[in-house]
């Protein structure tokens, strides 16, 4: 296995790319989208993401990963494209049937198609099928007999910010629609996976999947809820819970105001779905995790009637710290609903990007810096817990109404309590 052809280069597949070409393995990457392209053909990068920038510009530079608007001929074919759900809450999986059609006409005997993007049990399968259909005049899994082209679902399962590390040293699920898929596509893993490669089915992978995710969902739904029940007593849910996890088997995850980015927001429903009667406690979480920004909101009314007209600064966009990523983002969706409802009172701070969404425009919330932030009264609503904020001292907080979904600046004032 010497070339893969990497479709689609978003927070997933251009990582995956760059890292496999800095392993030896002559990478092509691919992308609809021809700003990308240009990007990485000229070594930069159009996501943030920690040492990514260096390793790109390496690997161009040396002519390793080369970027691409179609496809090209590769021994293997790695599909990393969005699974988005639909308004109806069904999953998207127009991306990965448009892949499939596009590495179809370059597939030749001997190759692999691994899908890598999140996908609802048999869409391997389902992928099969439509590249049988656009090659007749080869044998792919389920056509009978030794397939010409292995197919087979291998999920990524790396956490945004520590991507390269977590690319290489984490487990992996190979699921093959054949032992012979499954064993081609391993000898992809090999050459740049440290932990262990495990060998399973297509539908078993794709559930692994969305189990992981969903067991992370259920995880902080249980957090959010308790966080609202605490409210409720009055008590301070960070002590309860930091008291709580000091019990042996006991690990409860941190409340927030909801759970965003594309996948542990998104892949539950993916299992509610298929199996509406039977997945009652995921679908639950999901309901708790998303009634958590609408409390949030309903915090700031409560402030905001303590102090009639008074400004509301909140402190972070994206969906959790660190990352400039705003999809799915409960903060972006609680700020757009402030801004609509409390027009011109309402300003963020996002250290992450430069430019603000046009739906922030529209809520009448103008994107500022932090030193302008601090100097603003009223209320302080802490939505992400990006380092930078974790570090703004006591004093600058000092007179205004803090919300703190997060905890953060909670600690600060304990840790100070607990000092005398
Ligand atoms: N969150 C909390 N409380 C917590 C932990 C997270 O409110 O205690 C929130 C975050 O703020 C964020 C959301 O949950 O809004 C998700 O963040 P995350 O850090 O838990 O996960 P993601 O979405 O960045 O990445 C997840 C990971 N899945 C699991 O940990 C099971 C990652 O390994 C997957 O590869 C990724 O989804 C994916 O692409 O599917």
């Amino acid at each position: 296995m010497t070339s893969v052809c990497v479709i689609g280069l978003g927070y997933i597949g251009l990582p995956t790319a760059a890292l496999m070409a800095s392993q030896g393995l002559r990478v092509y990457g691919v992308d609809v989208n021809p700003k990308v392209v240009e990007t990485i053909s000229m070594g930069g990068i159009h996501i943030a993401e920690a040492d990514l920038e260096g390793l790109v510009q390496k690997v161009v530079s040396n002519g390793a990963l080369t970027a691409h608007r179609q496809p090209v001929e590769a021994d293997a074919f790695m599909i990393t494209v969005p699974t988005p759900l639909k308004d109806n809450r069904k999953p998207d999986l127009d991306y990965v049937f448009a892949a499939g059609r596009s590495i179809a006409p370059h597939l030749k005997k001997g190759n692999v198609v691994i899908l890598e993007s999140t996908s609802p049990v048999g869409t391997t399968q389902a992928l099969a099928q439509v590249l049988a259909a656009a090659r007749p005049d080869l044998r792919f899994p389920g056509n009978g007999g030794e397939p010409d082209v292995s197919v087979a679902y291998c999920p990524e399962r790396v956490l945004p910010g520590r991507i390269l590390v977590e690319l290489v040293e984490n487990d992996r699920c190979v699921g093959g629609l054949t032992q012979t898929c499954t064993d081609r596509a391993i000898a992809v893993y090999e050459a740049f996976v440290r932990g262990a490669i495990l060998r399973t089915t297509a539908p078993t992978a794709e559930l692994v999947k969305l189990s992981e995710n969903a067991f992370r969902d259920v995880n902080i739904a249980f957090a959010n809820e308790l966080s609202l029940v605490a409210d409720r007593h009055g008590i301070d849910v960070w002590e309860a819970i930091e008291l709580a996890n000091r019990h042996p088997r006991v690990n409860i995850l941190k409340p927030g105001p909801g759970v965003g980015g594309h996948c542990i927001a998104v892949d539950p429903w993916f299992i509610v779905d298929a199996a509406p009667k039977e997945a009652r406690l995921i679908r639950t979480a999901r309901e708790v995790n998303d009634h958590k920004a609408h409390y949030v909101f309903d915090l700031v009314t409560e402030a905001l009637a303590r102090q009639p007209g008074a400004q509301v600064t909140c402190f972070g966009l994206a969906f959790k710290a660190n990352v400039d990523d705003l999809r799915e983002s409960p903060s972006l969706e609680i700020v757009e609903r402030l801004g609509h409802t409390y027009r011109g009172r309402v300003s963020v701070v996002e250290p992450y990007i430069s430019e603000a969404p046009a739906s922030l425009a529209a809520a009448g919330v103008p994107l500022i810096p932090l030193d302008q932030a601090l100097e603003r009264k009223g209320v302080f609503l802490l939505l992400v817990d990006h380092a930078i904020f974790t570090r703004i001292s006591r004093e600058k907080l000092a007179g205004r109404a803090i919300i703190d979904t997060r905890g953060i600046w909670r600690m600060v004032e304990r840790r100070r309590a607990n000092n005398g």
